[in-house]
């Protein structure tokens, strides 16, 4: 009897060790990285820019509903339109040990160190909707979001189009968005651009007003005293241009009549101002993006290629064109 202890015991020590390798390897394969939790979900950490216009409450929601939809564990931040919240909120994600980041860059410039943590602690990155002008470009995974220099362009073409029998000069407004953001930066770009095929059209006052509503009626107000003849208002988002309806009219002008107004963004109430006869014409900028966010952050995290860059599909509303797309406008 005596003899048969000490196997015994060998074949307990086995069978425990057997265990234990058996649940590690579980985990493991659960997780992909063998350092997170065990129930196959990703963790996705998003840092938003904030919620300052109809295309970002659009965006927040998509985001929200597909990572639901697709099982993506979603940790959300808000960064009230500030660079040193987002950067704070990344930080966070990173110490959390998050399987991937993504976030909406509100302005290009100043992210390579905080980038360049995420790379140090292995966990890829998705820029979505706004890009970095680092020039790094392994410190992200991808950039999913729109051509803005090509909305910008669209909207300088159509008023090309629009004002060719301009005999005079034809005085633009424009309402940038936030100073520094990649949006303001190329849609100023592609417009310009465009413009520049006729010389009568001239850009004769051009500020922020920071994407929202607020801010585009308080800089209509000044553009509007300082200029007795404001023929067109080119405004970076439809926020803005709405803010700016109710400076036109204080004035005692008529939107859409008086001043010709083009926008970028095509939400509900840009549309709906468009089908009113308010606004003249919407360079559309998808909010969208959630869907294929979800599958970007999934194939980075199996380590999967996924395309460096990757455009959004869109398209541009004119008056009638948005009475008939209204309907089945979702956001
Ligand atoms: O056009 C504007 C929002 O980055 C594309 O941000 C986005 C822009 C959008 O505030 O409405």
């Amino acid at each position: 009897m005596r003899d048969h202890l000490p196997s015994r015991r060998i074949i307990a020590v086995l069978a425990a060790a057997l265990l234990a390798t058996g649940t590690a390897a579980c985990g493991n394969s659960d997780t992909g990285d063998g350092g997170g939790k065990d129930d196959g979900k990703i963790t996705l950490g998003f840092s938003q820019v904030g919620a300052e216009s109809g295309w970002r409450t659009a965006n927040t929601t998509s985001i929200k509903e597909s990572a639901a939809a697709a099982g993506v564990d979603l940790k959300f931040d808000d960064a009230q339109q500030k660079q040193e919240n987002q950067i704070k909120a990344i930080r966070n994600f990173i110490q959390q040990k998050v399987d991937v980041i993504a976030f909406s860059p509100v302005v290009e410039s100043g992210w390579d160190t905080v980038l360049k943590e995420a790379k140090d602690a292995k966990i890829p990155v998705i820029l979505t909707d706004r890009s970095v002008d680092s020039a790094d470009k392994s410190l992200y995974k991808t950039f999913l979001g729109s051509d803005f220099v090509k909305e910008g362009r669209l909207a300088g073409e159509w008023l090309v189009e629009q004002k060719k029998g301009a005999t005079g000069p034809v005085n633009i407004v424009e309402l940038q968005g936030t100073t520094g953001s990649a949006p303001a930066n190329d849609r100023k770009k592609g417009f310009a651009e465009a413009i520049a095929a006729n010389p009568n059209l001239k850009i004769i006052a051009s500020q922020s007003g920071d994407f929202t509503r607020a801010g585009g009626k308080q800089v209509m107000e000044q553009f509007l005293k300082a200029n007795p003849k404001i023929d067109v208002l080119f405004a970076h988002n439809d926020d803005m241009g709405l803010g700016a309806l109710e400076a036109i009219t204080a004035a005692g002008k008529v939107p859409g009549k008086d001043i010709t107004i083009i926008t970028v963004d095509a939400v509900k109430d840009g549309m709906q101002a468009l089908a009113d006869g308010r606004f003249n014409f919407i360079a559309e900028c998808s909010p969208l993006l959630g869907p294929q966010l979800m599958d970007l952050a999934k194939k980075v995290h199996n380590g999967e290629e996924v395309p460096a860059r990757i455009e959004t599909q869109e398209t541009t509303f004119t008056q009638e064109q948005a009475k008939a797309a209204l309907p089945e406008r979702k956001y």
